[in-house]
């Protein structure tokens, strides 16, 4: 798929928001129809992200529980020149996720990248922090990309700019969000844009005691409960649902075994839901499956990455070893 449209300009920085035409318009019906037929209901959970879950998702990522966002945060200010001696001059970075973070702003300040291009579904969210970046970095040229980064892309090419290496950033452990099957294929895509040589600078979430996590993912303020929750408000918005939800409880655990995180919506009665014409049912107990966030020991990631014909150049890690920040080359 090719980009389609180029937009904006800011009063400072240079702007330009590209968008992947979606070949399903419908994409998020069809996904929450056929999500919810299957025995074990589900819906994925790049649907959380809506202006209400992208706002809920940076409360998340300042609690106290929640310790993988100041973690990471931590290890890249730790490890900052040394990453830049790794990547070299003349980068084009490429982002998946917004761009948002304090980690990007470390990362641009520090590599100063020939470009920019923050790829995310969240068009708001990118716009916003795209602007922000660029009128922060006057002389930064960036273009976002609004595209969903766990399907195939194809990125714009940059001609008159100097490039020597193209390096792609994915802080925030979102890899953990696929199975690790899926990892494996999406790490294999990254290769595939990179191109060997290329370096792909990726935050991982580490395996650490249930206690720790299942407090990360069901904190007392019920912050991830409101995140888990507004996906069925969004529905409702959205795709004319009937969900009620008083009816429905947040349900986050760690599965030891599986290492990883299982984020659920339980049904609190026997009830029906109707959306489009469609009726589900619901037993007392029963649940939507949300999210998965899947846990690697450092050996296990690169071991993945290795799958994928990349060479870890450095791992960067806090003294507690709960998060992860792994350089790897596309070889
Ligand atoms: C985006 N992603 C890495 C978060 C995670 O930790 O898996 C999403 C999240 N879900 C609940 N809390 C945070």
């Amino acid at each position: 798929m090719l980009p389609s449209a180029a937009s904006e300009a800011s009063p400072q920085g240079i702007v330009r928001i590209y968008r992947l035409l979606d070949p399903r318009p419908d994409g998020f019906l069809n996904d929450v129809l056929a999500g919810l037929s299957l025995p074990q209901k589900a819906v994925p959970p790049k649907y959380f992200y809506d202006e209400r879950g992208s706002q809920l998702f940076e409360e998340i990522c300042g609690l106290d529980e929640y310790y993988p966002t100041r973690t990471e945060l931590a290890i890249m200010r730790e490890c900052i020149d040394d990453l830049a001696k790794l990547l070299g001059p003349d980068t084009e970075l490429v982002e998946f996720g917004s761009g948002a973070s304090v980690k990007t702003r470390i990362l641009i300040e520090r590599i100063r990248p020939s470009l920019y291009m923050p790829v995310d579904i969240a068009e708001v969210a990118l716009r916003e922090a795209a602007g922000g970046l660029a009128r922060l970095f006057p002389w930064l040229n960036v273009s976002g990309l609004v595209a969903d980064f766990a399907q195939p892309l194809a990125l714009p090419e940059f001609v008159g700019v100097p490039v020597r290496r193209r390096v792609v950033y994915f802080p925030g452990s979102t890899i953990g969000n696929f199975t690790p099957g899926e990892a494996l294929a999406f790490l294999r895509r990254v290769h595939g844009i990179l191109g060997a040589g290329g370096v792909l600078v990726i935050g991982v979430d580490t395996k650490k005691s249930k206690k720790v996590l299942d407090a990360a993912y069901d904190d007392a303020r019920g912050v991830t409960a409101e995140f888990n929750l507004n996906l069925l408000r969004r529905i409702n918005r959205e795709l004319g649902g009937d969900f009620q939800l008083a009816r429905f409880r947040h349900k986050a655990f760690y599965d030891e075994t599986a290492g990883r995180i299982e984020m659920h919506l339980e049904s609190t009665h026997a009830q029906f839901v109707r959306i489009a014409g469609r009726r589900f049912d619901f037993a007392p107990g029963e649940t939507i499956h949300t999210e998965i966030s899947c846990k690697y020991a450092i050996e296990e990631f690169r071991a993945l990455g290795h799958a994928a014909r990349f060479h870890t150049q450095a791992v960067y890690t806090d003294p507690d070893r709960l998060f992860a920040v792994f350089a790897m080359m596309a070889v």
